[in-house]
């Protein structure tokens, strides 16, 4: 309990801030791509990962007026990136609770508009949990998000109960392989054998991937050889403060 009214305060103190990790294109264009990943910049205990209270944000419910926030946050941190000339798609964590949030549409809408961004710089990463009981209503609601023109990418994917079929259904744009996968790479025959499969399913359902968890040239060389489009990974560089990021990218160019 007394945990969870350091979380409220920190809302109110203000010291969650959103760092940011780039998604480098393999094709050297200038489609510029980040994940902006939630920390928290604790009094005492310095810099914090979502790993130390991420839990307990979403088993107290937090998660939903702080990740309201996060989506305001994130959408005008990206109008300052394309006030620069930047033009960028910023990917954000969303959690099964915040989507199934009654107001979370009107709110994702709201924060468009009030950035006024284009609503296609704007990317959520969802996971498979979201689907959970509630697959119907979490498509429709997908689909009135599309329709906004805000994209859709499945976190994690392979890792958990995601059958191909369900693919046909999901109305989604990006897969970002999960990392248990990357990190096999490149000895493992059957982590080998999944990311290829990732890799054509996605060329034949018209989708892109990211590779996240990237560090080492090998995985590098074998996701360029296979055709993935966007590589996230230690390999060009952890999450930095906003105010590095766009430095960050021109020259991972
Ligand atoms: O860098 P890393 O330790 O930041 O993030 C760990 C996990 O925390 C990520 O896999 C992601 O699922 C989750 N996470 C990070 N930032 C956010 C956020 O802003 N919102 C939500 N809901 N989850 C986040
Ligand atoms: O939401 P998601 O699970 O996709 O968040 C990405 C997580 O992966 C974050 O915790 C981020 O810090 C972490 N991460 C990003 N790149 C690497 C990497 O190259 N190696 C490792 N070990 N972790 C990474
Ligand atoms: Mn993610
Ligand atoms: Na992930």
């Amino acid at each position: 309990l007394k945990k969870i009214q350091h979380l409220r305060a920190a809302m109110i103190q203000r010291q969650f801030e959103l760092y940011y990790q780039p998604q480098v294109p393999c094709d050297g264009s200038d489609n510029y791509r980040a994940e902006a990943l939630l920390r928290w910049n604790h009094p005492t205990k310095g810099l914090l990962y979502p790993g130390e209270f991420l839990e307990l944000l979403e088993s107290s419910g937090l998660i939903v007026s702080l990740g309201y926030w996060i989506i305001h946050q994130a959408c005008r941190q990206i109008k300052i990136l394309q006030d620069e000339g930047l033009s960028i798609v910023v990917a954000v964590n969303i959690s099964a609770k915040q989507l199934h949030h009654a107001s979370f549409y009107k709110e994702l809408k709201k924060a468009i508009k009030k950035a006024n961004i284009a609503p296609s710089s704007l990317e959520l990463e969802i996971t498979e949990h979201c689907f959970v009981g509630e697959e119907q209503s979490v498509i429709k609601l997908l689909q009135k998000i599309r329709e906004l023109g805000v994209l859709v990418a499945i976190d994690d994917f392979g890792s958990g109960y995601s059958s191909l079929s369900y693919l046909k259904k999901l109305p989604v744009d990006v897969l970002k392989i999960d990392r248990s996968f990357i990190t096999e790479l490149p000895g493992d025959t059957e982590s080998k054998a999944i990311i290829q499969s990732i890799l054509q399913l996605a060329e034949a359902l018209d989708l892109k991937v990211v590779a996240e968890g990237v560090e080492t040239e090998q995985q590098f060389r074998f996701l360029l050889d296979y055709h993935c489009h966007y590589i996230q990974g230690y390999i060009f560089s952890p999450a930095v403060k906003f105010n590095q990021l766009a430095g960050l990218l021109k020259r991972l160019k």
